[in-house]
């Protein structure tokens, strides 16, 4: 079994900041054992004439900042000056205890002379000039809605090249999005340096469903007319694609407005929408960040109707290793499947399964792969045991693809007694869930879903192994019952199997 640690949800995130910072505090001092004691922050850079980097250079370093964090442990920013301007590129921190002793020094401990090598010949009107043109801007035409285009404007040193230059931190929200640092040497009004600030862009916006309802979904902001299916807010990313059947790639889904509504953008809409749904579950519900427990980003690209050109994949929905992949539905079988929670929640758990439990996709593992898929499509949307009756049969009402409550319905055996035994789709994997389905509805409905599925995921993390038979997952969910319930739940889960005859 892999086993993944991860930090504690139930820590605020004040107390995380804490945890990690004086973790760092253990992990960096190597035993630097400072003589200076610091009381007042111009004794700060005393303490670097301890260091071999900075003792010839001592003097020339100021505080610029210092904070005192809840623990009483005071930090002190320091930058080297010359003729009154900082090289505030060469920052060092100080962190300094109650009683003065220095805790650790981090930052850029390498001194060097800082004699500018270049005058200041420009006003700082015109650095400002030449570093919106920089950028495609005027003063008449940038504007930042709610704030100043320029942010910014300090005389610094270069500490690379002993020059000054005049940073100007600019931004700007038309005629396009723009957050940038530019650096404008002082003396020839030359632009020497740019840094892109632009993270993203995160926005709210509305989309349209494959059902039609209209739900907020997070959008990625790329100009004043354009718009992306990337939610960059969340703590998991999510980004959805459209797929192109000519040239076999996808990009963004775009819109020029916040409003993602045209009849070719819902599939979209309900593939971003619901895989946000089925992890804020994982996380709420289970503590499970993203399917890999790392956080990674969820990848979902709609239109993929044909796969290798001939295999029609339009009712078809699959995790593909990294990416779920959704048809359009022919809207006869199956409208667009990303339109059904309960089959976003199905898809996105093989991710998850995959990442734990990882079952050999062929005969009773493949079946329980399936099973597992199936079974916390329910704890995603438990109003009813069918998987998919949202965008199942749309001219037929009432029906779904499956049930866990009645799989004999929809053609599944639910008695080890009728497993059937067939080489066709990977020794029936599809067919064969049916089994454990039955099992986890008897489960449910005797244990309720809020103690079913803490015992499923606890069995799918720690005990189910990738080649489980049906029996040895009776056996890991009767351990987890017993872990979290004790011994009557736990034999009421032991019941729910040998009921579909697995004992
Ligand atoms: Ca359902
Ligand atoms: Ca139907
Ligand atoms: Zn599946």
């Amino acid at each position: 079994m892999k086993t993944t640690k991860f930090l504690p949800i139930a820590l605020s995130s004040i107390a995380l900041t804490t945890m990690i910072s004086t973790e760092a505090f253990a992990k960096q001092d190597h035993g630097n054992h400072y003589g200076q004691r610091i009381h007042k922050s111009s004794e700060a850079n005393l303490v670097f004439k301890e260091i071999k980097g900075l003792q010839k250079f001592y003097k020339h370093y100021k505080v610029v900042d210092q904070t005192t964090d809840e623990l009483g442990i005071t930090h002190y920013t320091l930058q080297p000056n010359a003729n009154g301007k900082f090289a505030v590129d060469k920052e060092v921190k100080v962190h300094v205890d109650k009683d003065g002793k220095v805790l650790l020094v981090t930052g850029d401990t390498k001194g060097k002379d800082l004699t500018p090598t270049n005058t200041v010949s420009i006003s700082e009107l015109t650095a400002v000039s030449n570093a919106l043109d920089s950028l495609g801007l005027t003063e008449k035409t940038a504007v930042n809605i709610g704030g100043k285009v320029v942010k910014s404007k300090d005389l610094i040193i270069d500490a690379k090249t002993n020059k000054q230059v005049y940073r100007i931190e600019i931004i700007t929200t038309s005629p396009k999005i723009n957050h940038a640092v530019v650096d404008v040497d002082a003396q020839t009004g030359h632009v020497v340096n740019t840094q892109n600030k632009i993270k993203h862009t995160a926005t709210t916006g509305l989309g349209q469903g494959v059902l039609g309802a209209y739900k907020s979904i997070n959008i990625n902001q790329l100009s004043a007319t354009s718009y992306e299916l990337k939610d960059y807010a969340s703590p998991i990313n999510y980004f959805t694609y459209g797929y192109n059947e000519t040239t076999k790639t996808f990009s963004p889904v775009k819109d020029t407005d916040k409003t993602f509504n045209a009849a070719d953008q819902k599939p979209a809409v309900d593939a971003h929408y619901y895989a946000k749904r089925v992890f804020d579950y994982y996380k709420n519900t289970h503590g499970r960040n993203s399917y890999d427990n790392l956080g990674s980003k969820i990848v979902s690209v709609v239109h993929v109707n044909t796969l290798n050109t001939t295999n029609d994949n339009r009712n078809n929905a699959a995790w593909i290793g990294d990416k779920v992949i959704y048809g359009d539905g022919d809207n006869s079988t199956l409208l667009a499947p990303s339109g059904a929670l309960d089959v976003v929640a199905h898809e996105l758990t093989h991710a998850v399964t995959e990442k734990s439990v990882n079952f050999t996709y062929q005969g009773q593992s493949g079946a329980l792969d399936e099973s597992t898929s199936d079974t916390f499509a329910f704890f995603l949307d438990p109003s009813d045991y069918l998987i998919a009756e949202d965008v199942y049969t749309p001219g037929t009402a009432g029906d779904g693809l499956r049930s866990l409550q009645a799989p004999t319905k929809y053609g599944q055996p639910d008695n080890m007694a009728n497993y059937v035994n067939t080489a066709a789709d990977y020794g029936g994997v599809h067919v064969n869930s049916g089994i454990p389905n039955k099992a986890a509805y008897n489960t449910i409905v005797a244990l309720g879903k809020a103690k079913a599925e803490k015992i499923y995921y606890r069995g799918i993390t720690n005990y189910l192994t990738s080649n489980a038979t049906f029996l040895d997952a009776k056996k890991a969910y009767v351990q987890a019952a017993t872990d979290l319930y004790g011994a009557a739940d736990a034999a009421l889960v032991s019941q729910a199997w040998d009921a579909v005859g697995v004992k």
